[in-house]
């Protein structure tokens, strides 16, 4: 059975780093704010104090971290984790990041003679917990079947999508939608309420209807209850937002739509609702009145 280091246990790291523990692979954490590894310490997990050392004593490496800056300070930063990616080695970045960034990563992991995969996921922290995402992975599939057990640990669903790179660029298009899509449910709850339309009734006929989407019986009661507890923050929605917007411009695709979604998230954003979750974008509509 491989060993597993865990890095970045956040909202999301943390559910599926207990995963990893309850499919029994010998796991060890590292975290930058050393508080957020409690709950795996507690449920048998070792904790390190520097990525480097998690490293060290592993053969599957996995990253779950913010943003382009916190992968490349955990890899190639000050004890990072590129020191310990000898030969043989497998290092998993399932954050989201860029297509571009993640490729450069890769050259770097492979100048070390360990190998890499893009393994960004669809599914928030309720997914997570249940071990249900749906993982989309990056680079070559032969490095895929020697870590299949660890993710299916995390995930119901493992596709493999192509080379280093692909998976995000596919988790960049999914996150569209689910930015887009949740916007115009927001825009639909609203004047569904505008025309003195019952919540459940409307509930109950757009999720029978063509347009229907399990992401709308989430979203929806956060949006009527005013319930925004995060299970996917507003402030990570908007990194992807440009993320994307970076990503087509360079793939030279028209995405007028997107730059709006995008504007909208962003304003909510600045108005302080970074933490919520992002189906918060309601309010936005709701203050206009
Ligand atoms: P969270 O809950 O915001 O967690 C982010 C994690 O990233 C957390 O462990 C952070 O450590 C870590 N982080 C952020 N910046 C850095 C730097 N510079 N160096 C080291 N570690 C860092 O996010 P989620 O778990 O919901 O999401 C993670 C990814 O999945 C993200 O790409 C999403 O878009 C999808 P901290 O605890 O702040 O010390």
């Amino acid at each position: 059975m491989k060993s597993v280091a865990f890095i970045g246990t956040g909202l999301m790291g943390r559910p599926m780093a207990l995963n990893i523990l309850k499919k029994s692979f010998p796991l060890v954490v590292y975290n930058r704010t050393a508080a957020k590894t409690a709950a795996l310490a507690e449920a048998g997990a070792k904790v390190a104090r520097t990525p480097l050392e998690a490293a060290a004593s592993s053969d599957v490496v996995i990253t779950m971290v913010s943003n382009i800056e916190a992968v490349e300070s955990l890899l190639a930063g000050r004890d990072g984790i590129l020191g310990a990616l000898t030969p043989g080695k497998i290092y998993i970045d399932m954050s989201t990041i860029t297509p571009e960034a993640s490729r450069k990563f890769a050259g770097l992991v492979e100048a070390a003679g360990a190998a890499m995969l893009d393994a960004p996921m669809s599914g928030s922290t309720n997914v997570a917990e249940k071990g249900e995402l749906t993982i989309m992975v990056g680079g070559d599939p032969r490095v895929l079947d020697e870590v299949r057990e660890v993710l299916q640990a995390m995930g119901k669903f493992i596709f493999h999508v192509g080379d280093h790179g692909s998976a995000l660029a596919l988790k960049l298009v999914i996150n569209h939608f689910v930015a887009g899509m949740t916007e115009l449910l927001a825009e639909g709850v609203d004047l569904s309420q505008k025309l003195g339309i019952d919540a459940s009734v409307f509930a109950n006929v757009l999720n029978t209807s063509v347009v229907r989407s399990p992401m709308y019986d989430i979203k929806m009661p956060k949006m009527i209850s005013g319930d925004y507890t995060a299970q996917f923050p507003l402030r990570l929605l908007v990194k992807d937002l440009n993320y994307i917007t970076q990503t087509a411009r360079k793939a030279g695709a028209a995405m007028p739509v997107q730059a709006l979604v995008r504007d909208l998230y962003s304003a909510a954003n600045d108005k302080g609702y970074g933490e919520l979750d992002f189906s918060v974008v309601y309010e936005i509509l709701g203050k206009k009145q």
